[in-house]
């Protein structure tokens, strides 16, 4: 309870900040960014959302965390959309079941990109099975309003939950997410491997980005471009870092 009494601070007071973690074509190309929360506790320094997202869900807070997130989020494409070489990132954001069906979710969206005067389609929302588990036909319904306003879609932690196949024919996804424990084992292990090709080749017959998480090694990353992979993220490629070294990084690879 004082943890969540201090994360409701937090947000109040601006303790909480996004990191962005650089999200790369197959040349290396910065796509965009996945934004990760961190709270900066005068006391405790740097959390992590492991420490306090538990918290938040089970208390309510994440709606209000939620909400700030996605603001924070805007605020930041509003100022890339003034640096040429930023302009045209897409900026992923975790959007949590509780808050995908707030009944003003989609009102409050579509009201921030206008206050910040930013196109819905520099937003991609990465969603998880937790979000379309208790409702899939109110999520689907929800989903295709959003993406015809201009939002983009993400499926997070992809082939880690069950009847995930089930999802894919029936949502309105621009992207699958390839969850970062099947690239830890690559190239060796080949469970890991030959489930990472499927996915990826899952993507192109449903017509869908593909992007692998957690990809660490160059090694790593060799096997999934030689596998078609079309997009990645991970420390290999850049941790996830303040907004003003996200584009010192990236103007650095110009
Ligand atoms: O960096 P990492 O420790 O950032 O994030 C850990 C977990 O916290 C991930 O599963 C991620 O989806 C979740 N997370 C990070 N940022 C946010 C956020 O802004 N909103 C929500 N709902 N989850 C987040
Ligand atoms: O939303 P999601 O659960 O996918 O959150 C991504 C998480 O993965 C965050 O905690 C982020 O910091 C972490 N992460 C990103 N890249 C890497 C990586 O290369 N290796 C590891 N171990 N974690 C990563
Ligand atoms: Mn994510
Ligand atoms: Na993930």
């Amino acid at each position: 309870a004082q943890l969540e009494h201090e994360l409701r601070h937090a947000l109040q007071t601006n303790e909480c900040v996004l990191f962005y973690q650089p999200q790369v074509d197959a040349q290396g190309r910065i796509l965009g960014a996945e934004a990760l929360i961190r709270w900066l506790h005068p006391q405790r320094g740097l959390v992590m959302p492991a420490e306090f997202i538990p918290i938040a869900e089970a208390s309510g807070l994440i709606l209000d965390l939620g909400h700030w997130v996605l603001e924070a989020a805007c605020r930041q494409l509003q100022v890339w959309q003034t640096h040429p070489v930023a302009r045209d990132w897409v900026l992923a954001i975790n959007i949590s079941a509780h808050q995908f069906r707030q009944n003003d979710f989609v009102e409050s969206l579509i009201a921030l990109t206008q206050k910040y005067a930013i196109p819905a389609e520099r937003l991609k929302l990465e969603l998880t099975e937790s979000v379309l588990i208790d409702d899939i036909q109110f999520a689907i319904e929800r989903m295709h309003y959003l993406k015809a306003a201009g939002f983009g879609f993400a499926l997070d932690d992809f082939g880690t939950g069950y009847s995930s196949l089930a999802y894919i024919k029936q949502l309105p996804l621009d992207q699958i997410k390839i969850d970062r424990c099947f690239i830890d084992g690559l190239p060796l292990d080949s469970n890991d491997a030959a489930i990472t090709r499927i996915i990826i080749r899952l993507a192109q017959e449903f017509n869908l980005q593909v992007i692998a998480e957690g990809v660490e090694t160059q090694a790593q990353r060799d096997f999934l471009l030689e596998a078609a992979c079309v997009a990645f993220q991970g420390y290999w490629f850049g941790r996830p870092m303040p907004a003003d070294e996200f584009l010192s990084h990236a103007l650095a690879q110009e």
